[in-house]
């Protein structure tokens, strides 16, 4: 008996393997679990392989230098997956068709090409299918090799994306000069405001362990054109700048340099106190002068190519120039003096307000900084929020952008979701950069875009930047969700190019991080693109904002009051009352409105033009005040709540759909937190309709269904140890 058992269970289990073997052949997908980001060059169709095999089987590359190696060793690996055998280098391109990579002084044969190759800088490149010695080519070529490496990945995510090669011709140059991202993780590994883990940084096994996931790091930011990293924290422990953690961030940009990446570094404005024993971080002192003076070169030592500074100062606690009555001009030109002979840039923060100062908050970072413009060192770059509150789901763009000529402004974005329902919602924030960058600043009349005030071009200035705070971890996703990845990857699209379209990027993610078939593309491409609308629906409607819970800011929190400042509460931003809701920032109001260009102040100021998007953000309204959809103001924000729930609902739909093209793994992680962020977006609709009905006591409008739970419910509900809190 015993015997057949297990026989029986013998052949079932060959039978089982044998079915799994089968599944796994004829499956659409292979599973995976998103490690390999964009980057997973996953074979191309049958009917594709012959075609490209003709351009990309036989390479000529040269791998004299690290970044030569990288390029070819990425194209190797590229190649090998998305055919399905790996390209035969060679020494020249005499003989059949071939794909030649280099610039003009590491590959001869692409001397012709040296003219035009001048007008793409030091990181564009060309792509272009021509004829070599009389032979057909397909060259990647450039004036350095980063600009080679840079091509490489613009040619494997055509692969990718199965665009014909044929008559290619493209040429492409970054539009901003520094492509950062920033990390808000502490020495201990902790990161702030990060909701994919623990930090990528192992500080305690460098400099000895370079972790292979460093490497990875390099190729995924490399492959959307960023050039820069800020390793630490801008809430910055001054330990980072000591001798021993400069040989591991070293180590890093050691790691990091073959791919176009350099290493910066957030500086502790009191650092000279807190490592060199001095008593004064005062930036007009000699001795405070000459201390990052030192400390530069001893970093340079270390790291001849660093980047240099960023800076928080005299806001949230952090030290700053204003401990000593200076200005932040005073502050960020000591650093700049002191990083000026090595070539290093200071970028200082202008997320700046004060809770003692009896002014809106949206207020003050201009107020402090516009008469600052001109003031600044030619190596400092003010880095400004995209909006003048902190990264909520929307916000008018900031007006320092436009108000500062003589200064560059630096963009800062942030892909981790603080305020976007953190890693579990998908939130596709590519509509949201776009949003920002596209605005009309009027600084110079019309067509003053933020975009052009943050490449430089509004100003002819030298130096531009956009930064993003990384949603990067040592999750295996490294992004917290599978989705969240798309947001690393858009940031740097639009880094590299501001105009691009949100649309555009999101359609070469999905082709290159699922599958490019069109009935996969489309309907992702679709649900991404309205994912930000909704979160703003569900979460801040009608221009609310700041009324997530405090501290951690997961989840609703409306009714959050009191605590140790104003505006780090609820109410100081909704205002809503018996009569209505808003903050009034109009001209008879606290007059934000008049930091902006008289166009744009006109219109924000005016009740019939102002967009609904931005109503509350700049008035108080009463809550039968009709808006544009015929809808008085309370019932409008009742359907938006709802609508936002809905369209989550019908994500979830989308993605039930799409069972069977995507790896199970994969497609169940993601509507595992499509799940999530379903309940969680009811509770965001509930609470709050809950709450400001509280206040208002309207009735719901017809057919709106009652939050099932009483206020009192959702104020109690407690999350001690929702991650990311700051510490
Ligand atoms: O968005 C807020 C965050 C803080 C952060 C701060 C800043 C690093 O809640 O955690 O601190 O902004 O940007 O400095």
């Amino acid at each position: 008996m015993l015997t057949l058992t297990r026989r029986r269970g013998d052949v079932g289990r060959v039978f089982l393997a044998g079915i799994l073997a089968l599944l796994c052949c004829i499956s659409p997908a292979r599973a995976e679990d998103g490690h390999d980001l964009w980057l997973r060059y996953a074979p191309v169709g049958p009917s594709k392989v012959e075609g490209y095999r003709s351009a990309l089987g036989n390479v000529v590359a040269p791998d004299r230098t690290p970044t030569q190696r990288v390029a070819r060793e990425e194209l190797r690996r590229g190649v090998a997956g998305l055919l399905g055998s790996e390209p035969r280098f060679r020494a020249s391109p005499a003989g059949d068709a071939a794909l030649v990579l280099g610039t003009p002084t590491s590959a001869p044969w692409l001397a012709p090409l040296v003219h035009e190759l001048e007008g793409l800088g030091d990181e564009g490149y060309l792509l272009r299918r021509t004829r070599l010695d009389g032979r057909d080519a397909l060259v990647v070529a450039a004036r350095r090799d980063i600009g080679v490496l840079y091509g490489v990945f613009h040619l494997l995510r055509l692969v990718q994306a199965g665009a014909s090669l044929d008559g290619l011709d493209v040429s492409e140059v970054p539009r901003v000069k520094l492509r950062l991202l920033n990390h808000w993780d502490n020495l201990d590994g902790y990161v702030e405001r990060g909701y994919a883990g623990a930090s990528l940084w192992d500080w305690h096994t460098l400099p000895g362990w370079e972790d292979p996931r460093y490497t990875d790091y390099a190729r995924a930011n490399a492959s959307i054109g960023i050039n820069g990293t800020v390793l630490n924290n801008v809430n910055a422990d001054a330990l980072s700048l000591s001798p021993a953690y400069l040989r591991k961030a070293a180590a890093l940009a050691d790691v990091f340099r073959p791919y176009g990446i350099r290493v910066y570094l957030s500086a502790r404005f009191s650092a000279p106190m807190e490592l060199g024993g001095l008593d004064t971080a005062d930036p007009l002192n000699p001795d405070v002068r000459q201390w990052w003076r030192t400390k530069a070169e001893e970093i340079y030592a270390l790291i001849p190519d660093f980047g240099g500074f960023l800076v928080k100062a005299n806001s949230e606690g952090q030290p700053g120039p204003q401990d000593y009555g200076r200005t932040h001009a005073d502050g960020a030109n000591l650093l700049a003096d002191a990083l000026a002979p090595h070539g290093g840039v200071v970028m200082w923060r202008a997320f700046v307000y004060a809770h003692d100062v009896p002014e809106d908050r949206a207020k003050q970072a201009y107020n402090e900084f516009v008469g600052l413009d001109g003031a600044f060192r030619d190596n400092v770059v003010v880095q400004v929020k995209n909006g003048p509150i902190d990264f909520q789901p929307r916000e008018p763009f900031h007006p320092l952008f436009g108000a500062m000529p003589r200064t560059p402004l630096m963009m800062e974005f942030q892909i981790t979701k603080e305020y976007l329902g953190f890693a579990t919602h998908l939130v596709y924030l590519g509509p949201l950069y776009e949003e920002v960058l596209r605005a009309d600043t009027h600084a110079r009349g019309p067509g003053s875009t933020v975009a052009r005030v943050v490449d430089g071009s509004l100003e002819s200035h030298a130096l531009s930047g956009i930064a993003g705070v990384a949603n990067i971890g040592d999750d295996r996703t490294w992004s917290g969700s599978h989705f969240d990845q798309a947001n690393w990857y858009a940031f740097g699209r639009l880094a590299w190019n501001p105009n691009q379209s949100a649309r555009d990027i999101a359609v070469d993610w999905v082709a290159m991080t699922f599958s490019p078939a069109p009935d996969v593309v489309a309907p992702i491409v679709a649900m991404m693109m309205g994912s930000r609308e909704a979160a703003v629906d569900y979460m801040t409607p009608l221009g609310l904002h700041h009324l997530m819970a405090r501290g951690h800011h997961y989840g609703p929190g409306p009714w959050v009051v009191g605590g140790p400042r104003a505006d780090w509460t609820s109410v100081y931003y909704h205002r809503a009352d018996r009569d209505g809701i808003g903050f009034d920032r109009g001209t008879r109001g606290s007059d934000a409105v008049s930091q902006y260009a008289p166009a744009v102040a006109r219109t924000l100021d005016d009740l019939a033009q102002v967009p609904d998007t931005l109503l509350l953000w700049f008035h108080h309204v009463p809550w039968q005040h009709r808006l544009h959809s015929g809808r008085p103001l309370w019932g409008e924000l009742v359907h938006r709540y709802t609508r936002g729930v809905a369209y989550v609902e019908r994500m979830q739909a989308t993605w039930e759909g799409l069972r069977g093209k995507i790896d199970a793994p994969r497609h169940a992680h993601v509507a595992a937190f499509l799940r999530i962020q379903r309940d969680e977006a009811h509770w965001w609709r509930d609470a709050s309709v809950a709450y400001f009905q509280s206040i208002n006591g309207l009735p719901l409008p017809a057919g709106e269904a009652p939050p099932p739970h009483p206020l009192a419910y959702y104020q109690s509900l407690q999350f001690p140890y929702a991650p990311g809190d700051g510490r």
